[in-house]
């Protein structure tokens, strides 16, 4: 197989640059009749040959964007720009379960904005956690834009684990920004407003309403946000956009932009000019800078009060204890980029044509000397532009965000108005390089690109717009993400890739092996609060409770039934399921749906999950498996049962189906014989090599011989049936047994496969 690869991938690369006539007639011939068919060029197969991964391969990075107004974060491989999967974040997302079970339930409760459960979220901004300011892939977080909402996600399942609320804003676009060692997630507020809930008329503006900073402290062993630890930056109205935080020599500060520093109201209706105008005038904005660190040590010091319940630093006090200084920045900028070695900031107006590059070492001058060119209405000190700026470049019309490169001094923004990629050199402030999009770009990712030791290698473009790019869908098209080279000095346009999900913003790409991800989970795991689950249950130990008026039901999923079979309620009770995923094999995922209740859960091996309800109406209600778990995965399902109030029984209510004989079991056992014949030669094989050596192998045979065990079990109950002449349960009996050796069978031959096609070697016979 790896050979076959080999030669198909060289031969396209001799292709692409004409060296093709050492390889054969044939395959040569059928690639070019291809190319013809297809209309490509050889340019457009050097580019494949660079993204194409062939059956069973893995990327090199995986990419977390933002899923915009989905409310979750999509996550996709590089180079192959393949979609991994979707994580529920804001949003509830039935094929995880996520806001279905009773589990994740809590965890989209925590984000209730003034008790209202919120449904959706306008996902921007992610960001790894980071240990010495490199990426360690153990969370991620990311913002909800429309309500001021950070959520931490586990890297270690994928899972959503926690949201908070900011207890000050009304919106939040930048965030989420971490500090070289995850101190803190930085969240600016966007649309100001006030701190309080109540009404403020907009005559006080200037007055009473807000913007501002929170730092967001972070507990790296619990894996969880601390809103008791966080503090606030309380900022004038100026519409706070992106952050970064500094590292290296600006480490302990954070940065962040801002628009409409104008503090303009608009009024269409009223007559006025809109935002957009008054939200414009000025030539310049501000960048603000904070000192989270001396921050931090007052909060410790007891020396910041609480409003809300919450740190909050007044203006006022961050001015006297010089943690807060303004430098004027480009026009309606989009986003501040620290370079990974702390020492320059990078900011692009969009209405103005130039990035403009501010060095530290200059700002920090300035902050000694206390040279100010003045002070803005709120008494905030502001550094000069000449005191703080290094270079500006012209770079295109609408510059917006900006990445740095492996390469020393080599950096990329997004051009917005003129849909390219610019990159160019800050320390030089020369352009090097410029490469067209389709259309509209918006961020850029470059690998690893926040973190103190970016790769290079690829760029993905953000774009906002798709047009005319993929087979139209109505008036609602895709958005598209691009994949580029920039390997080499010049950028190369490699991959076009719709996302049908919501608005990229950005995304962040971690190295894969530095994500080391579960494949089950601790036997019966509440995987939203990290900790064995009080309803886990164990094989045999199934049972239903009625406590303080809940009937409890205990039950587990294995393939294929799902225990309990039957459930029986009375109208009215309020029933609380509990499954647990008895599956040590990996990827033997168990669903649960019922009828006339919206719920699908999703039972990951090991998982234990619930589902609570009333029981209002008496009825039947069957219920099933909605994962296709293995070959009798139809057959995995059940009936609630809810009775009327006061039914009374008339006995056995249980019907027989087909009745059975003795040469019905024997027949049974026949078969059972024989596939047990196969087992053993599998197991032979098996036996034979060094399977030890291949982990996935050992997890199946594991797996395969627990299944054995359970075919033992109902071999047993057939025959201790079969003995006292009852052959109707024998038979069934049998026919369990015989599953059982089926589900056995298919890991023995899934683990000889994979040890014939990796190169298992024969080893003495034990
Ligand atoms: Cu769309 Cu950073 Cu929210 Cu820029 S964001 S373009
Ligand atoms: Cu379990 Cu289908």
């Amino acid at each position: 197989m790896k050979v076959n690869n080999k030669r198909t991938l060289s031969l396209m690369l001799g292709l692409a640059m004409g060296l093709g006539a050492s390889t054969s007639a044939y395959s040569q011939a059928s690639l070019e009749d291809v190319m013809k068919a297809r209309g490509l060029t050889q340019k457009d197969l050097l580019a494949a040959a660079k993204t194409y991964t062939p059956t069973g391969g893995r990327d090199e990075y995986l990419v977390f964007a933002s899923g915009g107004q989905s409310g979750q974060v999509i996550v996709y491989g590089i180079p192959s720009m393949r979609i991994l999967k979707y994580i529920g974040v804001f949003t509830p997302e039935p094929w995880q379960g996520y806001g279905f079970d009773d589990e994740s339930k809590e965890v989209l409760k925590q984000g209730r904005i003034q008790g209202k459960d919120i449904t959706w979220g306008d996902t921007h901004h992610p960001a790894f956690t980071e240990t010495e300011g490199d990426y360690n892939g153990k969370y991620l977080f990311i913002n909800d834009k429309a309500n001021p909402r950070i959520a931490v996600i586990d890297l270690h399942d994928f899972e959503t684990k926690q949201i908070v609320v900011n207890p000050f804003f009304k919106s939040s676009h930048g965030g989420a920004f971490v500090t070289p060692n995850s101190e803190y997630v930085m969240e600016a507020a966007q649309y100001a407003a006030p701190f309080s809930a109540d009404f403020v008329p907009l005559s006080e503006f200037n007055d009473k309403y807000r913007g501002g900073v929170t730092y967001w402290k972070f507990d790296d062993k619990k894996g969880r946000l601390q809103p008791d630890q966080s503090f606030t930056f309380e900022l004038p109205p100026y519409s706070q956009d992106l952050s970064d935080a500094g590292k290296g020599p600006s480490y302990g500060w954070g940065f962040t932009n801002s628009f409409c520093s104008e503090r303009y109201v608009g009024g269409i209706e009223k007559g006025r000019p809109p935002f957009e105008a008054g939200c414009s005038q000025k030539d310049t904005d501000f960048l603000h800078i904070t000192n989270w660190k001396k921050a931090a040590e007052l909060v410790a010091a007891g020396k910041v009060e609480k409003v809300n319940g919450s740190y909050m630093i007044p203006i006022a006090q961050a001015v006297k204890e010089e943690l807060l200084y303004l430098v004027p920045e480009p026009k309606s900028p989009h986003g501040v980029d620290v370079s990974p070695d702390g020492t320059h900031m990078i900011v692009s107006g969009k209405l103005d044509s130039h990035a403009w590059v501010y060095s530290w070492e200059k700002i920090q001058k300035a902050m000694a000397a206390k040279k100010f060119e003045a002070k803005d209405p709120y008494g905030i000190p502001i550094i000069a532009l000449k005191d703080a700026l290094h270079t500006q470049v012209a770079v295109g019309l609408g510059p917006l965000h900006t990445q740095y490169d492996s390469k020393k001094c080599t950096v990329y923004t997004s051009i917005y108005v003129d849909s390219m990629v610019t990159k160019w050199d800050y320390c030089e402030g020369k352009v090097l390089d410029q490469l067209h999009i389709h259309y509209n770009i918006g961020h850029l990712m470059a690998m690893e690109g926040d973190s103190v030791s970016p790769d290079g290698k690829y760029l993905v473009s953000l774009n906002k717009l798709a047009i005319d790019r993929f087979n139209p869908v109505g008036p609602l098209h895709p958005q598209n993400h691009q994949l580029i080279d920039i390997s080499g000095d010049k950028m190369q346009l490699l991959y076009d890739m719709p996302l049908p999900l919501g608005e990229p913003h950005y995304a962040v790409a971690i190295k894969a092996d530095k994500l080391k991800p579960a494949v089950r989970y601790k036997s019966g795991w509440n995987s939203r609060t990290d900790e064995r689950s009080i309803y886990r249950t164990r094989a045999g130990r199934e049972k239903t409770e009625k406590v303080d008026g809940v009937t409890h039901v205990y039950g587990t999923v294995i393939r294929s039934h799902i225990t309990p079979e039957i459930i029986e309620v009375e109208e009215g009770e309020t029933v609380s399921l509990h499954f647990t995923n008895l599956e040590r094999a990996e990827d033997e995922v168990h669903g649960f749906a019922i009828y006339g209740q919206s719920v699908n859960l999703s039972i990951e091996p090991g998982k234990t999950v619930s589902y609570t309800f009333t029981a209002d109406k008496a009825g039947v209600y069957p219920y099933y498996c909605t994962e296709f778990c293995s070959a009798l995965h139809l057959e995995m399902q059940g009936y609630l049962l809810v009775k009327p109030k006061g039914y009374q029984s008339k006995g056995d209510e249980m019907v027989e189906g087909q009745q059975y004989t003795k040469a019905d079991y024997e027949k049974q056992v026949k078969t059972n014989v024989e596939t047990q014949a196969v087992i053993d030669s599998v197991v032979g094989f098996i036996t034979s090599h060094n399977f030890k050596d291949f982990a996935p192998v050992v997890a199946l045979v594991e797996d395969a011989t627990e299944q054995l065990g359970f075919a033992g079990e109902a071999k047993k109950k057939a025959e201790d049936f079969a003995a006292k002449g009852d052959y109707q349960n024998a038979t069934l009996w049998a026919g369990q047994w015989w599953q059982y050796q089926v589900k056995t069978a298919d890991m023995g031959l899934r683990a000889k496969t994979y040890l014939e096609q990796n190169g298992a070697v024969k080893v003495q016979a034990k």
